[in-house]
């Protein structure tokens, strides 16, 4: 307003040798641009996030979204364009939420993966809303089948035995709806609806993922609590150089044994095939779940977003991926198609510019010697 400030004055002294870096690596950043943005392409997608974190360290290295923007030329930038989805939107998490309802299953100690629940019909009747399958199986399943077929019903009956509030109770502890304590501007808390006495509708929702809403970032750090055996250490948008403290949130046989059944979800025949790294064991969970509709009650029958979260490499997990495609338009739309490649690719990428040992090599082949000698000046054999 044209008025002179006075009192201008350092509020804190600038500490010499101090140099301030993203956690942010260039290369992972880019690889999951290029990757995400071919997939956006290539399926008619309207926007996408994608989020990789360390699962050591809680740095986050990459954070992409799209539609993007390119900071050093802002003629026709759409504002649009520069919004950070993956901490200021929000979704539906749908199946993703399996593998923690699953860990609230065998926490309570009347579960363990063999057990097994029926699903026929691949519905159930709650009143008047009906749980469903999209792929429907025959036989009883065992927990590790309903992650892997992603059954709704297996889910919900087990939601039933166990109660919403363990699974609740995990969701919390792995950060979902919860502050993530990075301080982004504008960024989201989501929603995890508190636990009362729910109907027997809620519990089953929240179980297979519906009726909570998280952002990108916070579904990257609920699967880098799995991958960390159970342990939960703060994000950071800033290097770490030094071993972070961490809470131990999900027992770490528990998460061990999740980890297993994750790496189950990709590698069994049926899987979600499309997500596999070669050279290595990687674990994750896709989920399809239709969007909400804006302005009356209800889903859409044709809106869909394509997720997948998982982390690598299995043996000793080091990296945690989470992709959300917001309504791919051509080619399909299960996050088994659409989001797990993305993971595959970026996850091949990653492991092999962190530098980090394969765990699943073919066995060596025996080498082949050549016994002829070369003469090196004339060529060919002597
Ligand atoms: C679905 C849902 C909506 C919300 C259903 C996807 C519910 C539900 C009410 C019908 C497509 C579809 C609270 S599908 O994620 O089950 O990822 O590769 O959106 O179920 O009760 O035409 N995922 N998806 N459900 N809703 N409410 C499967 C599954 C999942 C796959 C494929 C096939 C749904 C294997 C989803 C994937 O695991």
């Amino acid at each position: 307003r044209g008025r002179l400030i006075k009192d201008v004055q350092v509020a804190q002294n600038a500490k010499a040798g101090k140099a301030l870096a993203l956690s942010i690596d260039l290369r992972l950043q880019y690889l999951a641009h290029r990757e995400l943005r071919n997939a956006l392409l290539e399926f008619g997608a309207k926007a996408g996030s994608l989020v990789m974190v360390d699962v050591r360290t809680g740095e986050v290295l990459a954070m992409v979204n799209q539609p993007t923007y390119n900071p050093n030329n802002r003629r026709n930038l759409q504002p649009a364009a520069m919004r950070n989805r993956a901490m200021i939107d929000v979704f539906e998490p749908g199946s993703t939420m399996k593998p923690f309802s699953m860990s609230a299953a065998l926490e309570s100690g009347r579960w363990k993966s063999s057990d097994t629940v029926d699903v026929y019909p691949g519905t159930l009747q709650i009143g008047k809303y009906t749980i469903r399958d999209v792929s429907r199986s025959s036989g009883p399943l065992s927990l590790t089948d309903i992650l892997i077929k992603s059954s709704n019903v297996g889910m919900s009956k087990i939601a039933f035995d166990i109660g919403g509030q363990s699974i609740y109770e995990v969701m919390q502890q792995v950060g979902l709806g919860q502050d993530t304590g990075l301080g982004f501007p504008g960024e989201r808390v989501g929603n995890l609806p508190n636990y009362r006495e729910w109907r027997k509708a809620e519990t089953a929702t929240l179980s297979y993922g519906y009726g909570l809403s998280v952002t990108a970032v916070q579904l990257a750090h609920a699967y880098s609590v799995l991958a960390n055996n159970g342990r939960s250490t703060n994000l950071s948008l800033a290097r770490v150089d030094r071993k972070p403290d961490s809470v131990q949130v999900i027992p770490e046989n528990i998460a061990v044994v999740i980890q297993g059944m994750l790496q189950q979800v990709i590698e069994a025949s049926g899987g979600v095939y499309r997500a596999k790294v070669p050279g290595y064991h990687v674990a994750g969970k896709s989920g399809t779940a239709r969007k909400v509709s804006v302005g009356s009650r209800g889903y859409r029958d044709n809106a869909y977003r394509s997720l997948f979260a998982g982390f690598g490499p299995v043996s000793d997990p080091r990296i945690a991926v989470a992709i959300v495609i917001d309504e791919p338009s051509q080619g399909g739309y299960y996050g088994g198609l659409v989001s797990a490649p993305v993971f595959g690719k970026v996850m091949a990428g990653a492991l092999r510019l962190m530098n980090i040992a394969p765990d699943n090599l073919p066995p060596a082949e025996p080498v082949k010697v050549e016994t002829a000698a070369v003469d090196p000046l004339k060529g060919g054999r002597i």
